[in-house]
């Protein structure tokens, strides 16, 4: 078994509750650019610039052109062998929970069900002034900025830096992450809070922390393993082991 997998799959095989923390890293492969990797530009803007309040205040047109235009890249993309070896893991495991910063639905699209999504989705839209969420907007948008049959503004239904992540989403998320026996983190760069926090509560918790990235990441040095690769590659691996 390759990434020295046999050094640590009984952990995997005992475990009763398993937790997988996943970021832009696991959808690189179906297409879709990450938040700091390369093509996290998006004309001359950073996703930091454009994901905040302040940024759609400015400008809402151009704010959601710019989810216009992610929505249409995800719409386009197909789940890869990192999003369906989870869908298998779930299935193997007595209890499990997919705790994800990603927006793309490629998680629900694969077929995982346990899905905690941290910020949002990107195929969900809010209404600035009622609070209520659609997903039926068209893709492409054809009115940009979209307006709520009340008239107000929609927004995208993500968190936006500086703003908070929804309570249940994170309470659940800390939760499990402190209960489980296994977490796997694949995937992120574990810079953007709180979700960043979520590996070091589950080692708290006594868990078994596994991380699966290309590069190393702040978290490498305080997680129990870290393989040096491809989550679309590692997963299936992992399972193949299991
Ligand atoms: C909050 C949704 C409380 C939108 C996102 C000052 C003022 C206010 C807040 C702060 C502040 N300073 C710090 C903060 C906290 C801030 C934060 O953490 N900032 C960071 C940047 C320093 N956090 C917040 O604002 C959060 N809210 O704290 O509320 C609060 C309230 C008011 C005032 C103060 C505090 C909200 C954070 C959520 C923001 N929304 N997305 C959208 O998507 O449009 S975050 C965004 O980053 C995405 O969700 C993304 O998922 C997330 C994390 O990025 P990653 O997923 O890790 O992706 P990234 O590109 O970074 O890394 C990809 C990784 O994959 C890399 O490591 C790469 O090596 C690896 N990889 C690549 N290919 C592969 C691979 N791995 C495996 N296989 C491959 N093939």
């Amino acid at each position: 078994m390759e990434f020295g997998i046999e050094t640590w799959i009984d952990r995997l095989r005992d475990a009763r509750r398993v937790t997988v923390l996943t970021g832009a890293g696991i959808s690189a492969e179906s297409g879709v650019p990450t938040f700091r990797g390369e093509g996290g530009l998006w004309r001359t803007y950073r996703a930091e610039e454009l994901a905040t309040p302040e940024a759609f205040a400015r400008d809402p047109g151009l704010v959601w052109e710019w989810y216009d235009y992610r929505r249409g890249i995800v719409a386009g993309a197909e789940p890869n062998a990192g999003h369906r070896a989870l869908v298998e893991l779930e299935a193997r495991v007595p209890s499990f929970l997919l705790i994800t910063q990603n927006v793309d639905n490629l998680h629900q699209r694969a077929g995982s069900r346990a899905v905690c999504e941290l910020h949002g989705n990107l195929f969900r839209s809010r209404c600035t002034a009622e609070g209520t969420t659609r997903d039926d907007l068209p893709n492409p948008l054809v009115e940009i900025p979209p307006v709520c049959t009340c008239g107000a503004l929609l927004r995208p239904d993500v968190v936006w830096f500086g703003e908070s992540l929804p309570v249940e989403a994170l309470t659940t998320a800390g939760r499990e992450a402190y209960r489980s026996d296994v977490m796997f983190v694949v995937g992120t760069s574990a810079v953007v809070y709180p979700a960043a926090a979520l590996p070091e509560r589950a080692a708290a918790g006594g868990a078994f922390v596994v991380e699966v990235n290309v590069t190393r990441t702040p978290i490498s040095s305080v997680v129990d393993v870290t393989i040096p690769g491809s989550a679309a590659a590692v997963l299936p691996a992992v399972l193949d082991a299991l």
